[in-house]
């Protein structure tokens, strides 16, 4: 067990699971001010790095990305260390090679996270009915006692991990606990227009221009309640893309009114293959669709498919498929 009142004058390290995301990060930096403003030592190390629109973070600097740092200085730190806490992350096979350091070291080992399953610790502070980790950190400074010393620092951090693992408060998960804890993080004075102006999708100019080309070429077949569109060589030789800059063209047929089932179809270079993806609203399976027709699979409202046939055949081809579909 870790007595909550002798974590003072120690050394902390937090471990989010890789590839952070803004609840992971957000819980561990606000842990990570909390933690200093009760004089420990304290250190972040992410397995890998994050994404770039959380560069802004107040804290985030500070963490160690453990992919692109010398191993031996780690090693010496988690040796070192009074307490290692596993944050918003439920076991240490989402830690990646840090995982031998973490079971080498004498450390108390502590976990604070919502996701199911846990692994066994030293210290447990974990629900899995909330829907962000951040949560979880403002009961626990709660639990000891110590509202009063949330700042601004700490609550635009529990903001960012309370509103990205809430879709910013729209799941069902949600709760008037979510509010509640939302509420007292404002009162802190927090910038909500500056955290969601960060936040939001960024795009490069050619990402919009293909999009563009996409949303203005959607096809819409009213009797199946279908969209599809296309992107071709031609237009990424105009508009050079970076993989990535066509995810999403799918979602918006189903934007539609109506439309349940939507199909980008992407050629990527003037040779075959065409990538396919689909999307689906509710009952509508594009899983099987794909796996049947189109050699891919996925998720029952979200797959892949590729063909080895031109784009005009393979349009041609998907139009026969829905026009014999029940
Ligand atoms: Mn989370």
């Amino acid at each position: 067990m870790i007595n909550l009142h002798e974590i003072s004058k120690k050394k902390i390290i937090l471990l989010p699971h890789n590839n952070p995301d803004g609840d992971a990060l957000g819980s561990s930096l606000a842990l990570f001010f909390y933690f200093k403003k009760l004089r420990n030592k304290v250190s972040i190390i992410s397995p890998t790095t994050y994404s770039k629109s959380f560069q802004w973070i107040p804290g985030v600097k500070e963490i160690i990305i453990f992919s692109e740092t010398k191993k031996n200085s780690i090693q010496k730190k988690i040796n070192e260390s009074d307490y290692i806490f596993l944050i918003d992350c439920n076991n240490v096979s989402r830690i990646g090679e840090l995982k031998e350091s973490f079971f080498s070291s004498k450390a108390k080992k502590g976990l604070i996270d919502h996701h199911p399953f846990p692994m066994n610790c030293d210290f447990m502070f974990y629900d899995t009915t909330v829907p962000s980790t951040s949560m979880m950190v403002f009961r626990f400074i709660s639990y000891m006692n110590n509202l009063e010393k949330l700042d601004k620092d700490i609550a635009t951090c529990l903001y960012i991990g309370l509103m990205t693992d809430t879709g910013y408060f729209r799941y069902p998960s949600v709760t008037s606990e979510s509010h509640f804890i939302a509420g007292k993080l404002i009162e802190k004075g927090i910038n909500i227009p500056l955290i969601y102006n960060h936040l939001q999708e960024k795009y490069n100019e050619n990402k919009l221009r293909l999009l563009s080309i996409a949303l203005k070429r959607i096809k819409i077949i009213p009797n199946h309640r279908t969209a599809y569109t296309f992107i071709n060589a031609l237009d990424l030789q105009r508009y050079p893309y970076k993989k990535g800059d066509t995810d999403g063209i799918t979602n918006y047929g189903l934007g539609i009114k109506n439309i349940v089932f939507s199909a980008f179809f992407f050629e990527e270079r003037e040779t075959f293959p065409i990538k396919i993806s689909f999307r689906s609203k509710g009952d509508f399976d594009v899983n099987l669709f794909s796996r049947k027709y189109f050699g891919g699979g996925g998720h029952k409202n979200a797959a892949g498919g590729i063909l080895n046939k031109s784009l005009y055949e393979s349009i041609e081809y998907f139009l026969s498929i829905i026009n014999n579909y029940k």
